[in-house]
């Protein structure tokens, strides 16, 4: 315990406990920020780290060594030359070229492989590195993590069936600290605040309802949009990708009854005009649902204003919501002057094969969107902060087209299940499907049955 207790105090000096306000990857709010990285510069504490990890498991029982992505790789290296035991690496993102592999280096199907975490939260990114490696017929046994956060994610990972083991707990690095007189008045209330377990709560409950999330939107069209989902048992939204105003209203008409929102790409739509708006304003007022505009601006705040308000579609006079990027950081968002009665959807991660945000963007887009008052809500292919409804488009019913013209799909359990969507967006399995009413009839039903199944 000594020697552990040493070894934390000497990273402690590194800097790697924070104070203050964070957004956390999955967009949740915390007083505290954990960081190892700064261990990685320090091939003395690297050592000492791995001796250490090395006395919570026999090196006989695994043959190969995992570190979650990135932080904990240069960790699980050390360790490998300490033990003498090979090293695998995981990849964050397919690279989407050459050999497509998630998981680089020797390895054979049937090996023992040891994983290894820095920080455990809710044991998401971990879970991740869990089923690619399994996917590669390797055998998880183990799992280490340097500091878990006590937030529910060791529980979350034994709940899985795996071992795994922690070599500090937050409350125990607390009282290490205390007792050294490390920390401020303030802080050591930060940190017995966090532990209460009032912030667990939120990253451990599996997801909340409609009517909790209602709550928590301020936006009236955030909340216009959950009213109309719980009385039409609808978290369906059409995508009207086609490029003619005759048949998206012929659609609309069709399976208006089955939807809470239709997105439209105006600027691809040939035969423009207001008539056209007019008629789809109509239909969306009688069979209530709302008409969104994806137009994912992406400029500084002058342009997006002027593309939002003028040119020829004017889609600040007609849409109910609008997708905006944040790739030009909060400003570009602040100050589009739109009333009231229209929403924002941010794009924090796209469905894309081969997207280019990494973890700190989307973190970094998270952040903004909870901070602008105007956002509902965003696209991610993750959970998000329970103050944003979460858009998840990529959409199939089909497992042939997990990957179709550089779009991924998805069921809608997986949407609803495992990354806690609120709302699913779905386009060319109903637009081109032999009977949109049908199909639609399938993917309202297969949502609304998925939402109920995801508590
Ligand atoms: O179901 P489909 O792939 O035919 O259509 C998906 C729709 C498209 O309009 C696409 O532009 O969802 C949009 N989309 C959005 C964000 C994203 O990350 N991926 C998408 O496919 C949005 N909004």
């Amino acid at each position: 315990m000594k020697d552990k207790e040493q070894f934390f105090l000497k990273i402690y000096n590194l800097g790697i406990l924070k104070f203050g306000h964070f957004t956390l990857k999955s967009g949740m709010n915390s007083p505290i920020y954990i960081d190892l990285r700064p261990i990685a510069s320090r091939p003395d504490l690297l050592i000492k780290l791995s001796d250490l990890l090395l006395n919570e498991v026999p090196p006989h029982t695994f043959e190969l060594i995992c570190g979650v992505p990135y932080a904990a790789l240069p960790i699980a290296t050390a360790l490998s030359l300490r033990s003498n035991i090979p090293l695998i690496i995981k990849r964050k993102e397919n690279k989407g070229y050459g050999t497509k592999k998630m998981i680089e280096g020797i390895y054979k199907k049937g090996q023992k492989c040891l994983i290894i975490e820095d920080v455990i939260t809710s044991g998401d990114s971990l879970l991740k590195t869990v089923i690619d490696l399994e996917k590669e017929g390797l055998i998880i046994k183990n799992i280490l993590s340097i500091l878990d956060r006590e937030q529910g994610g060791i529980e979350n990972i034994k709940n899985k069936g795996f071992k795994i083991r922690s070599l500090f707990r937050i409350g125990e690095v607390l009282k290490i600290l205390e007792k050294k007189n490390l920390l401020k008045e303030k802080e050591i209330h930060i940190i017995k605040f966090f532990l209460q377990k009032k912030y667990i709560k939120n990253i451990q409950k599996k997801r909340i309802s409609y009517e909790e999330k209602k709550e928590k939107i301020y936006h009236p069209i955030g909340k216009k949009l959950i009213e109309i989902a719980l009385k039409k048992k609808t978290n369906l939204i059409f995508s009207a990708d086609l490029i003619y105003s005759k048949k998206i209203l012929e659609l609309v008409n069709l399976i208006g009854d089955k939807i809470c929102g239709l997105k439209l790409h105006v600027d691809i739509i040939s035969d423009f005009s207001f008539s056209f708006i007019n008629f789809l304003k109509k239909i969306s007022l009688k069979k209530k649902f709302l008409l969104f505009e994806d137009r994912k601006f992406c400029d500084v705040g002058t342009t997006n204003y002027l593309q939002l308000h003028h040119g020829i579609h004017k889609i600040s006079s007609w849409a109910d919501v609008i997708t905006v990027h944040v790739l030009a950081g909060s400003k570009s968002i602040e100050n589009l002057n739109i009333p009231s009665n229209i929403g924002l959807i941010t794009i924090s991660e796209m469905s894309s094969y081969g997207r280019l945000s990494d973890d700190n963007y989307i973190r970094k887009a998270l952040n903004i969107s909870l901070k602008n008052s105007k956002v509902i809500g965003t696209v991610a292919q993750r959970k998000v902060d329970n103050r944003l409804l979460l858009f998840t488009p990529g959409i199939h019913f089909s497992d042939s087209i997990k990957n179709y013209k550089g779009n991924s799909y998805i069921h809608p359990n997986q949407a609803f299940i495992k990354k806690n969507c609120d709302f699913i967006i779905v386009g060319k399995a109903i637009y081109q499907s032999d009977n949109p009413k049908i199909v639609a009839e399938n993917y309202r039903k297969a949502g609304w049955i998925a939402y109920e199944n995801s508590f």
